[in-house]
């Protein structure tokens, strides 16, 4: 008897608006309201511990279903392989269709991350720096060893400070142009629209902003037009298409 084998259908992160909206809200209904309404104006939707914790891991699969664009999850795996291994294949299980994990546990943990996410056609952001003042006591002085080791090993992407845009430009010189780069720490963090993209980054990472306004679409709207008109006035990188999901 020949076995059923599951074809992964990840959905592929496609650089049309430029913005992954990080949907960190703790209520299922709040967040499908919030999904449906802002998702013309992002290219990804990123859900993480708040609604995951509270609504569980089916709200993956809720979110995913309302809406078009790839949805990350932000669990920033960090554990031995094995662990690892078991976080990444739930994570994708329930809809993800890209995780986000973190690089300075080593190459062995990434490429066993990286391998499972492969099975799924699935997308990995390799956190080589992270957006806060403390991410520079221990992360930023080995954040470019992290962003080589994730680029030789096939990671889709790695994620750098929007707040330290110079930061950006650093990783995006050591990594080439075939890795992406998401920057978070827009708004709420103090990072400006488009500055991490005018310095190489693909993606701007946003959250607060959008999902605590008075109006989250008509925020997401005017943050679409913000970034356009920066993009424009000053050359911007060309989009690249992006899908690296092939050989560790
Ligand atoms: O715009 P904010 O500050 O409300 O949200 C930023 C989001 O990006 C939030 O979901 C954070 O968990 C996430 N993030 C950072 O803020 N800084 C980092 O260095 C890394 C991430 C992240 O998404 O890692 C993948």
């Amino acid at each position: 008897m020949t076995q059923t084998v599951r074809v992964p259908k990840a959905r592929q992160l496609v650089p049309r608006t430029r913005v992954i909206h990080a949907l960190d809200v703790e209520d299922l209904d709040k967040a499908l309201t919030i999904a449906n309404a802002i998702e013309p104006y992002v290219d990804s939707i990123k859900l993480s511990y708040p609604l995951i914790l509270a609504e569980g891991p089916q709200a993956i699969g809720a979110i995913k279903e309302a809406v078009k664009v790839p949805i990350l999850t932000c669990f920033k795996v960090a554990d031995i392989p094995e662990i690892s291994h078991r976080i990444m294949k739930a994570t994708l299980d329930a809809g993800a269709d890209g995780v986000t994990l973190h690089g300075f546990v080593g190459r062995d943990t990434v490429r066993e991350c990286i391998k499972v996410a492969n099975e799924y056609n699935a997308q990995t952001l390799v956190i080589a720096e992270m957006s806060h003042p403390g991410a520079e006591e221990f992360m930023q002085p080995v954040g470019e060893k992290i962003a080589e080791m994730a680029k030789n090993l096939g990671a889709t992407g790695i994620v750098a400070p929007a707040t330290r845009p110079q930061r950006v430009k650093r990783y995006r010189e050591i990594i080439g142009r075939e890795t992406i780069i998401a920057a978070p720490g827009v708004g709420s963090q103090g990072g400006h629209v488009g500055d991490a993209i005018l310095m190489g980054a693909d993606y701007e990472i946003i959250g607060r902003s959008i999902y605590q306004a008075k109006d989250p679409a008509e925020t997401a709207k005017q943050i679409q037009h913000q970034l356009r008109s920066r993009l424009e006035g000053k050359r911007p990188i060309p989009l690249i298409q992006y899908a690296r999901h092939d050989a560790v």
